[in-house]
């Protein structure tokens, strides 16, 4: 059984087996959730991914997909990188923002995390509405089998929060 827990706060504050950062394919930082994962995690994080990057994402990661990096300097032993999909209003991005939880649980699970705490995918810089956002990723989180025993959402604002736990009930 995984338990969904809901705080509000800044998800580099958090002390749990993976923090899932909110990235852009090019996994070299950037913005919101992105950058203060960087800021706080240090030097280690952007040069492993770097390294995925000569290996593996030459092109990017795509979106919808997930990447583990070590945590450096945060209170994690996991970076899970994802990128969300932009916010599009004439096409249906659900299943990739979808994939986005879906894909971070499954590395999670690869890497035995026990607790993950997600941010709110593309709700920042990706323009995505909350509501539909919080719908999507509680609904994922939901009926996707993982070992992870807790996932933990991290919003940083309150009416991001009271969104979020409407949705959870
Ligand atoms: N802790 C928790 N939530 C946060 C934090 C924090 N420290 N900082 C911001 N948020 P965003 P996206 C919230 O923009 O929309 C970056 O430049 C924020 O209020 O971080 O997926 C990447 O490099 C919002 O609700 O991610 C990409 O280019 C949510 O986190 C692009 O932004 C997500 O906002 C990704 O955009």
């Amino acid at each position: 059984m995984t338990t969904i827990t809901l705080v509000q706060g800044d998800i580099t504050r958090q002390s749990v087996d993976a923090i899932v950062n909110a990235a852009n394919s090019s996994l070299l930082g950037g913005g919101g959730v992105d950058g203060a994962i960087h800021r706080r995690g240090g030097p280690a994080v952007l040069e492993e991914c770097r390294r995925l990057r000569a290996s593996h994402y030459g092109k990017g990661l795509p979106t919808g997909q997930a990447v583990a990096t070590t945590a450096g300097a945060l209170d994690a032993r996991w970076v899970i990188h994802t990128v969300g999909p932009v916010w599009s209003a004439t096409e249906d991005r659900s299943d990739l923002l979808a994939s986005c939880y879906r894909e971070s649980l499954r590395v999670a699970d690869e890497l035995g995390a026990r607790t993950v705490a997600f941010p709110a995918i593309s709700t920042g810089v990706y323009r995505w509405p909350m509501e539909d956002a919080a719908r999507i990723a509680t609904r994922t989180v939901r009926t996707t089998p993982t070992s992870v025993e807790e996932v933990r959402f991290v919003l940083f604002d309150e009416r991001a929060y009271d969104v979020f736990g409407r949705q959870l009930g």
